[in-house]
């Protein structure tokens, strides 16, 4: 493993069941190669997505390290991260590789970048399935349209070309992490949209990367228009009051920390 960065893969899990053996098979020799540890963070989902995802685990990681964590609380998709980026800084990775658990997206799509080694002179390399070279499965023509309308509205406001707002493929330099900058940011699926304003902020080095997306039997939690209204608010909020607004309390909930307990682990960290 010489000169190949330390990479943890997160992936958030959350009534997945039927999906998330499929995400873990995607995990071949070669991917397993660039990949240190594999963490699935299940949310308290109400299924068997935990169970599904140790089993599956256990038997395709073969070369990474795999951990199956449980949040101790219902901590959302924001909060996910939250535990996995703090479980990334005190681990010591380089990289964490954001990849969902619902199987919409392919961490096949990330190989090539490592292997150009894009990840090296940036913060944030995030997948998009809106630019050239994406290549959308199923998804409708109403919900492009928005996103894309969305992409705009959020370009003009930080002045960068921005492709994808949260898809489900994105990397970051642990570096950045270190400080707690994120803690209030909200816990909902709303955290990716004020993480991407933060790092413009903060004058990151961000780059997109076109990917793949399917939609198959996947279930959105997505409540589609009530989403679209808040997201607009914290763009908003954003454009008027800036370091201000990213300092905010976001959450509806705050937890004082995103804790959670490891059900299972496999294979060594030290490669
Ligand atoms: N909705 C939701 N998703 C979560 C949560 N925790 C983890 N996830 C995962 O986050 C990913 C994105 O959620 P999803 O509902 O598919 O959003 P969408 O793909 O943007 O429509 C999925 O892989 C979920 O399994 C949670 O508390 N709520
Ligand atoms: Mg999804």
């Amino acid at each position: 493993m010489e000169n190949k960065p330390r990479i943890l893969v997160f992936i958030p899990a959350y009534r997945c069941e039927a999906q998330i053996p499929r995400v873990l098979q995607q995990f071949d020799a070669k991917v397993q190669s660039w990949v240190e540890t594999v963490i699935v963070v299940d949310n308290r989902s109400p299924d068997a997505t935990l169970e599904a995802a140790i089993r599956q685990g256990s038997e395709t990681l073969v070369q990474s390290e795999f951990i199956a964590w449980r949040n101790d609380d219902n901590y959302g998709l924001g909060g996910s991260h939250k535990a996995a980026m703090r479980y990334a800084v005190e681990n010591g990775y380089d990289y964490i590789v954001v990849l969902h658990g619902d199987d919409q997206a392919d961490i096949h799509d990330l190989i090539p970048e490592l292997e150009a080694g894009k990840h090296q002179d940036v913060d944030c390399l995030l997948g998009a399935r809106f630019m050239a070279g994406s290549r959308l499965q199923g998804y409708s023509f109403f919900r492009t349209f928005g996103n894309r309308v969305y992409n705009a509205l959020f370009s003009l406001v930080v002045l960068r070309s921005i492709y994808d707002l949260g898809s489900g493929l994105n990397l970051y330099r642990v570096s950045t992490l270190r400080e707690f900058y994120y803690k209030g940011f909200p816990d909902d699926l709303t955290f990716n949209y004020v993480m991407l304003l933060a790092s413009y902020y903060r004058k990151q080095k961000v780059r997109f990367f076109p990917i793949s997306w399917r939609e198959e039997d996947q279930l959105s939690n997505v409540r589609l228009f009530r989403q679209a209204f808040k997201v607009l608010g914290l763009l908003a909020g954003y454009f008027f009051k800036r370091g201000g607004f990213l300092r905010g309390e976001m959450r509806a909930k705050p937890f004082d920390s995103y804790s959670g307990k490891i059900q299972h682990r496999q294979g060594s960290a030290s490669r």
